[in-house]
């Protein structure tokens, strides 16, 4: 097969891209962007979005982490990313929504939040990308692109407070499908792959990975994004972090 990955270094639909396609053992070329450049170089080679993971494979084109699922699993049955059994099939359909219509989205804007307040930790986020230009310098230049970043993400005040305050319902319910064999078992799935990352990138903050390491949730994200690049050390105001406060269960 013949293969071509476009992600944000970091992006956390992106590795779970990555992950799908090591999972299905296809070889695969990876072009690493910067965000906001990214929109234009994905246009630039033919993708009809805007955002990563965007996989050219065979000639074709396909955007967004859940379609990536399905052509994978079309191209590639084996291993399965999705069970045989319709009941199970649903279960696990309905969890990946959720890691990427619910999860993903509080995460990236609580990420943009923390970097648009210091700079410092993005550099982390793009340990061992290959963005064209010596790291040093594209750090020199991020300015720009974490405010646009931040804008396009709606990543303010008011918006990462909210994600906060939804982040620990969401762990319950990471925790919940573990325990009832949806996620995290002995073959893993597409809402695996979906939902790890996005806990992964949220325990690079010093400030929420207390709240998520030591939880099922936290044990799902070691097992299969446990280098997860990034780190940011603690930036969200403490009056913010209340509600997670209670969730850091054994
Ligand atoms: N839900 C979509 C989200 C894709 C998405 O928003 N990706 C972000 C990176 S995490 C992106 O490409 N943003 C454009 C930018 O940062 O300029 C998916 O799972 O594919």
């Amino acid at each position: 097969m013949n293969a071509r990955l476009f992600i944000i270094p970091a992006s956390h639909p992106a590795i779970s891209a990555e992950l799908m396609l090591e999972y299905k053992g296809i070889d695969y070329k990876r072009t690493d962007l910067l965000p906001v450049i990214s929109k234009g170089v994905l246009k630039a080679v033919g993708f009809s979005g805007v955002t990563v993971p965007a996989l050219k494979i065979n000639g074709d084109k396909v955007q967004g982490s859940r379609q990536i699922a399905r052509e994978l699993e079309r191209l590639q049955p084996q291993p399965p990313l999705f069970p045989a059994d319709p009941e199970r099939r649903a279960a696990v359909e309905e969890a990946e929504r959720f890691g990427d219509e619910e999860l993903q989205h509080p995460v990236r804007q609580i990420l943009w939040w923390g970097i648009k307040r210091d700079h410092g930790p993005l550099r982390s986020y793009s340990e061992g990308a290959k963005i064209g230009m010596p790291l040093g310098l594209a750090m020199k230049t991020a300015a720009p692109i974490v405010a646009l970043s931040a804008r396009f993400n709606e990543a303010n005040d008011e918006n990462a407070r909210k994600s906060l305050q939804a982040l620990p319902a969401m762990l319950d319910r990471v925790d919940a499908w573990i325990e009832s064999g949806v996620l995290n078992g002995e073959q893993l799935n597409a809402a695996d792959f979906q939902i790890a990352p996005s806990l992964g990138l949220a325990m690079t903050l010093d400030d929420l990975r207390p709240a998520i390491e030591n939880r099922p949730a936290g044990a799902l994200a070691k097992r299969l994004v446990p280098n997860y690049p990034g780190q940011m050390p603690p930036v969200l105001p403490a009056e913010w972090l209340h509600p997670l406060a209670g969730s850091q269960r054994a």
